[in-house]
Formats: C-alpha cells, sequence, structure tokens
C-alpha cells in the first residue's frame, strides 16, 4: 500500500438530546476523522472515537491528535506496509492510546477493502448480511427512560440497554420492567459500583437482565471473577477489555460471560478480531459497543458486527439516534430491528461532504514522500 496523504479533521456536533451516565453528561460530541488516500487517489476513512474529556477511556481528542500527528502517522511514513494488520503490528510499538491506533488502522482497512473490491465485512470474515440492532436510553429519570423505551421498541430495535448507578437502579430497572416484561434488557453500569454492593448487585437478579455491564472497576479482572460467582445474571465486561490478553484473562479467571467488543477501545479490528476469534473457540458470546460515534464508526461497527460470534443485538443504532445529520449518505437506518450490513467496497457508506464541511472545526494534512 502506497499511501500519498492522511487527512486529520476534528469535527463538532451536539446530540439530539444529552447522555447521561453517573460519570457525566455528554451535550455535544467532539471526534476526529481520518482519511487515509494512496497514491492512485483512492481514499479510506476511520474515526478516533477518544471523547473532549477523559471520562469514558484516559485518552482525549487532543491527546489522539498529539498521538497520531508526532507518533503514528509518522510510523506509516517510515515503514511501508502491505496489509492493515501490518499498521495493527507497527503500532504494537506504542504503548495503550487504542482509539488513536484503531481510528488510524480502521481508515487502512477501509482503503484496503476498496483497494480489493470487496466489502469491509468480507475482507475481515463476515458472514451476515444484516446485524441486530439494539439502542442504548441514558437518562436520569425513570419517566424518561419509559418514554424512550416506548419509541424505539417503535423503530424496532430488538433490545435496550439502560445506564444505571447505586442512585438509579432497583426501583429504576423494577420500573422499567413492569411496563415492558418481555423486553430484552440489560444494565450498563460503567464502573459505578464496588464489592461492597455485593447485595445490591445481587437483588438485580429480579429483573431477568440479558445482563449487567461493567459494574466494577473500569480496570478490574479479579473483582470481577469474585462478584460473578455471586450473581445468576451475566456479567459483561467492557472497559477492563483492552487487548486480546485482557479478554484472555477475564474469560480463564471466569470474570465475565461475555464481552462487548469495541474496536476503538482495543486498538483497532485487528485486535477486535483476535478477541471474537478466541471468544468464538470459547464458547463466549460477544456483541458490538458503540461509543456515541458518528456514522464512519458506525459503519466499521456494523462491519464487525457481521462476523459470526456477534450473537446478541450490539449498541447498533440508525444515525438518527444521535444525530440530525451524519457525516455519511445514506444514513444507517433500521429495518425490522436490523441494520443491513453493504456490499459495496470498504465500508460501503459515502461521505456526505456537506455535513463533513460544516462540522469541521480543525483540519490536519500530512503530506508522504514515496520515493
Ligand atoms: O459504556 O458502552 C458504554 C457511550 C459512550 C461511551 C461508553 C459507552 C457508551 C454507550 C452508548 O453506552 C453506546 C452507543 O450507542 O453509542
Ligand atoms: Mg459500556
Amino acid at each position: 500500500m502506497r499511501i500519498a496523504q492522511i487527512r486529520l479533521k476534528v469535527i463538532t456536533m451536539p446530540l439530539k438530546s444529552p447522555f447521561h451516565t453517573h460519570l457525566g453528561k455528554v451535550i455535544e460530541r467532539e471526534g476526529i476523522i481520518i482519511e487515509v488516500m494512496d497514491t492512485d487517489g483512492v481514499s479510506g476513512f476511520g474515526e478516533g472515537v477518544a471523547f473532549s474529556t477523559p471520562w469514558y477511556t484516559e485518552e482525549t481528542v487532543k491527546t489522539s491528535l498529539h498521538m497520531l500527528s508526532d507518533i503514528l502517522i509518522p510510523l506509516l511514513m517510515n515503514n511501508r506496509i502491505k496489509h492493515p494488520e501490518d499498521a495493527a503490528i507497527l503500532f504494537k510499538t506504542v504503548r495503550r492510546n487504542n482509539m488513536a491506533k484503531a481510528g488510524l488502522e480502521m481508515a487502512i482497512w477501509d482503503l484496503y477493502a476498496k483497494r480489493n473490491s470487496k466489502s469491509l465485512s468480507k475482507i475481515i470474515g463476515g458472514t451476515r448480511e444484516q446485524v441486530a440492532s439494539g439502542v442504548v436510553v441514558a437518562v436520569d429519570s425513570l419517566s424518561n427512560a419509559l418514554k424512550e423505551i416506548e419509541n424505539y421498541i417503535g423503530e424496532g430495535y430488538q433490545r435496550v440497554k439502560v445506564k444505571i448507578s447505586p442512585q438509579q437502579d432497583y426501583s429504576f430497572l423494577a420500573g422499567i420492567r413492569s411496563h415492558f416484561p418481555n423486553l430484552q434488557i440489560m444494565a450498563d453500569a460503567n464502573s459505578a459500583y464496588t464489592l461492597k454492593d455485593l447485595d445490591r448487585l445481587k437483588s438485580l437478579d429480579d429483573f431477568n437482565l440479558l445482563m449487567i455491564e461493567q459494574p466494577l472497576a473500569s480496570d478490574d479482572i479479579i473483582q470481577h471473577s469474585l462478584l460473578q460467582k455471586q450473581l445468576n445474571t451475566p456479567i459483561c465486561l467492557d472497559e477492563s477489555i483492552v487487548s486480546f490478553e485482557d479478554a484472555k484473562n477475564a474469560v480463564e479467571l471466569g470474570s465475565c460471560k461475555i464481552i462487548n467488543i469495541k474496536a476503538g477501545r482495543v486498538g483497532g479490528i485487528h485486535e477486535a478480531k483476535r478477541i471474537h476469534d478466541y471468544c468464538l473457540d470459547k464458547g463466549i458470546e460477544v456483541w458490538c459497543g458503540g461509543m456515541i460515534e458518528f456514522g464512519i464508526s458506525r459503519a466499521h461497527n456494523i462491519a464487525l458486527a457481521s462476523l459470526p460470534g456477534f450473537t446478541i443485538p450490539g449498541d447498533i443504532s440508525a444515525s438518527n439516534r444521535f444525530w440530525d445529520e451524519d457525516i455519511i449518505t445514506p444514513e444507517v437506518s433500521i429495518e425490522n430491528g436490523f441494520v443491513h450490513v453493504p456490499d459495496k467496497p470498504g465500508i460501503g457508506f459515502d461521505i456526505n461532504r456537506n455535513r463533513l464541511k460544516e462540522t469541521t472545526i480543525a483540519e490536519r494534512l500530512f503530506t508522504f514522500e514515496n520515493k
């Protein structure tokens, strides 16, 4: 692969409504759009999914810009790659900074798939023509949750995830469960609990939840293994799994029965696929998580979720879940509870150039020498 230039665009867009968790609320989303163009003028796109502040992981938009500009893009300038996996392996010489790595690696996957005239899904071994769609409700009251869930069920979503914390759990979930007795519900705690809350967490077994996501500390694997032994509800790990090794340790220790795979969190598609393949082999179910992302990352998620091990509906929602207008065309939409996996080359969506332009607040261009 001969890269001619890489363009980074920082974009910003208000959410249609605030996204509440016990860690704070997201009102406006900043992100980095990464375009990698080769010497034939073919472009691949990726998205840096770090937030403006380090509330979910340690990365931010600014740390990602630094890593991309001063470390990762120079690595690509100095090392010829033949395949996206070469980029993933090259980036392993840099510690962590997974969202920065993933955004760039995924742009290279899109470019590689386009050059081979194959969909990204097919290139990585996807087997599904459509992926089951779930949606997240992140609000701070039961009445708002009930209204939103009602609407999302009307739009066809197959399962709903709600955000919980000790301030909003038992009676909140009881209210939801009594209104929707048959709904597939899961609860995401984003590390709101400690083992001192054991009785509280056990009480949530009352609600027949599909799973409880990341109840304990964001970097813990040991305490979750103690907790899982005490709960009937399966634990799903999100924040704690930032590499293949983490996934293996968590499975071996019995820290979870399910893993939420996000390419951004684990450093890209290569690492996400390794975790997927391992879980498929071990009979651990996985699903594709979301990052309140724009259409490019959404499109990558669709391709990832088309792999055979993604058996649980992911946080794969339509573009209109968060945005008035997305940066891709067509926008991602839900039909009968599923999102269609495109068969066009690469991520299979075009860039909405006007929307991208009007949301861009900063831009950097890197030109490769190709001597
Ligand atoms: O914990 O899964 C999470 C959003 C941003 C950061 C972390 C998480 C989330 C979500 C929403 O739960 C996922 C989505 O639909 O984009
Ligand atoms: Mg989560």
